[in-house]
C-alpha cells in the first residue's frame, strides 16, 4: 500500500494529490479492492461501527497480539535527524505544481496540500510558494533594509538597518492567513481542478515574529500625518513593488518579519525579511524585503496597475481590491478523495477573513438546501485560519459538501451565482464562492460548481 494511503474510512492518498489525467491513470481495479476491504471489514461490526473493531478480528491487528520490531530492538539515536523530517509514511503530503500551469517553475506555485493538514498552522515545509522570478537564500549578513521618503520632509532620517538591527528591536508574534489573490483563480468561469490543493492551495497561516512597521518608520522620524501609502520593495529579480495604505501600517499590524513558525523565515517564503500585511492578498506580503518608501499617493507598480487587477462584466479593470474577503472551504473529505463506507464522518475545514475574525460557519450536505452549523475549533482569530468541524453521517447517496463563512462584520461568504453576478466570469483575483464537493454513490468526490 502506499504512503498514507487510508485514513480510516476515508482514502486520503495518493490519488487525492494528482491531477485528473493522473488520477485516471491510477487503476480502477485498486480502488475497488480498497472498497470491498473496507466494505468486509465493516460489515462485521454493527452500531458504532466508526470506531475500531473487536479485538483480534482482522488481520493486521497483529500490532495488538504480538511484540513488534519496534518493541523488541533498539530505536534509533537521539538527533539522527538533527533538523526532524517527518515520517518516510508521511511523503506524499506535499506541496504540488499544478502541471502545465505555468512555462517556467521559478515564475509559479506550488501548493499546500490542505486535504491533509489539521489545526491552523502550515507546517513551514509545506506553506504554498508563489515566486514571480525564483527564490533565494541570502545570506542575511549581506541583507540590508531601508526605510526613505518619496519626498525628503516625509523621513526626517533615512535609515539603512542590518539584520540584527532589526532584530534588537522589541518584537512581536502573531497568526495570520497568508492568501495569494488568485487562490481558486481557475474556477471562475468552470471547473478546472479536481483536489483542494489545487483549488484553494495558495493558502497558508503561520505565527510570523517580527517588528511592526509603524516602529521602524518612527524610528527613522517619518512624518505619519502627511504618509498616505508606503510602498514595498522586494530584494529579488522580480522588481516586486507594492503600495500599502498607510492606515494598514499605523494599525501596527503590518510587520517586517523574520520568523516563521518559531524559527527564521524559509528561504521559499523571503529569508530573511518579509512584509506580513495581515487580511491583504498574498502579493502584498513582499519577500527578501529590502525597502519601504513613504508617500502620499498610490504608487501604480506594474503589480497593481496592470497586474492584480479586477475584471468586471462590464470590461472595465478594478485596482486596489486587495482585502481578501470571508472565504470558506472543506479540506475533508474533498475533491479526489473518496468515502469507503457509510455511516459517520467527521467534515472539517477551513474558514478565513481579510476583515477580521470569523463568528460562523454553516455545512450544506444537499448542495445549499439545508445547513447545519459547525463547530468552531479554537483559537479564533483575526485575519487568520478558523478550523470548522461537524459530523456527517453518509447515507451511501449522492450528495454534495458545501461550506459558507460569516465574519465579525456580518459578511456571508456568497455563492458562486452571487458572485458571478457582480464580477462575472472572467477575472483571476479574489474568488470567494462558496466551494461544492460531489459525493457520488461510488463515494468518490469531486468538484462541482454550485450556483
Ligand atoms: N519579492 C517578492 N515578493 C513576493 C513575491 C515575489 O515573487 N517576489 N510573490 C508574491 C506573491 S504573488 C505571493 S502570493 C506571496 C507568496 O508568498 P509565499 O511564497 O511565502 O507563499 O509572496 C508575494 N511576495
Ligand atoms: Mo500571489
Amino acid at each position: 500500500m502506499d504512503a498514507g494511503a487510508s485514513n480510516g474510512r476515508l482514502r486520503r492518498a495518493p490519488e487525492n494529490f494528482l491531477t485528473a489525467e493522473q488520477i485516471a491513470l491510477v487503476g480502477k481495479g485498486r480502488r475497488d479492492f480498497l472498497r470491498s476491504t473496507f466494505l468486509a471489514a465493516a460489515a462485521g461490526v454493527a452500531g458504532a461501527a466508526a470506531l475500531g473493531r473487536p479485538a483480534a478480528a482482522a488481520e493486521g491487528d497483529d500490532a495488538i497480539l504480538k511484540p513488534q520490531p519496534w518493541a523488541t530492538s533498539l530505536g534509533q539515536p537521539v538527533a539522527a535527524n538533527p533538523y526532524g523530517v517527518p515520517s518516510k509514511y508521511e511523503r506524499a503530503l506535499a506541496r504540488r505544481q499544478s502541471p502545465g500551469l505555468t512555462q517556467v517553475a521559478a515564475a509559479s506555485v506550488s501548493f499546500a496540500p490542505l486535504q491533509g493538514m489539521f489545526g491552523i498552522i502550515t507546517p513551514s515545509g509545506l506553506h504554498f510558494e508563489r515566486h514571480h522570478q525564483g527564490w533565494y537564500d541570502i545570506d542575511p549578513a549581506k541583507h540590508r533594509f531601508m526605510v526613505n521618503g518619496a519626498r525628503p520632509e516625509f523621513v526626517k532620517t533615512p535609515k539603512v538597518y542590518t539584520l540584527d538591527d532589526i532584530m534588537r528591536l522589541p518584537p512581536v508574534s502573531r497568526m495570520h492567513f497568508i492568501e495569494c489573490g488568485a487562490n481558486t483563480g481557475m474556477e471562475w468561469g468552470n471547473v478546472a481542478v479536481p483536489t483542494v490543493q489545487y483549488s484553494h492551495g495558495m493558502l497558508s497561516c503561520s505565527e510570523f515574529t517580527g517588528v511592526p512597521l509603524r516602529t521602524l518608520l518612527e524610528d527613522c522620524g517619518a512624518d505619519l500625518k502627511a504618509a498616505k501609502y508606503v510602498l514595498a520593495e522586494g530584494g529579488d529579480g522580480s522588481a516586486m513593488t507594492r503600495t500599502i495604505p498607510i492606515e494598514l501600517v499605523l494599525s501596527g499590524e503590518v510587520m517586517v518579519a523574520y520568523g516563521q513558525n518559531g524559527e527564521m523565515l524559509r528561504p521559499e517564503n523571503g529569508y530573511p525579511l518579509r512584509l506580513v500585511v495581515p487580511g491583504v492578498q498574498g502579493v502584498s506580503w513582499v519577500k527578501w524585503l529590502r525597502r519601504v518608501e513613504v508617500g502620499d499617493k498610490p504608487y501604480a507598480t506594474k503589480d497593481e496597475a496592470v497586474h492584480y487587477i479586477d475584471l468586471m462584466p462590464d470590461g472595465q479593470h478594478r485596482q486596489y481590491t486587495s482585502i481578501q474577503e470571508c472565504k470558506s472551504v472543506i479540506t475533508s473529505p474533498s475533491g479526489g478523495q473518496m468515502l469507503l463506507d457509510k455511516g459517520y464522518f467527521n467534515v472539517s475545514g477551513l474558514a478565513w477573513s481579510g476583515r477580521g475574525k470569523i463568528s460562523r460557519v454553516d455545512v450544506s450536505f444537499d448542495g445549499g438546501v439545508n445547513w447545519v452549523e459547525a463547530t468552531l475549533q479554537t483559537p479564533i482569530l483575526s485575519k487568520c485560519l478558523t478550523r470548522f468541524n461537524v459530523p456527517w453521517n453518509w447515507d451511501g447517496r449522492p450528495a454534495v459538501l458545501q461550506s459558507r463563512a460569516m465574519d465579525e462584520t456580518g459578511f456571508v461568504q456568497p455563492s458562486y451565482g452571487q458572485l458571478r453576478a457582480v464580477r462575472g466570469t472572467r477575472s483571476i483575483y479574489h474568488n470567494n464562492a462558496i466551494q461544492s464537493w460531489k459525493v457520488a454513490d461510488s463515494g468518490e468526490i469531486s468538484n462541482v460548481q454550485i450556483l
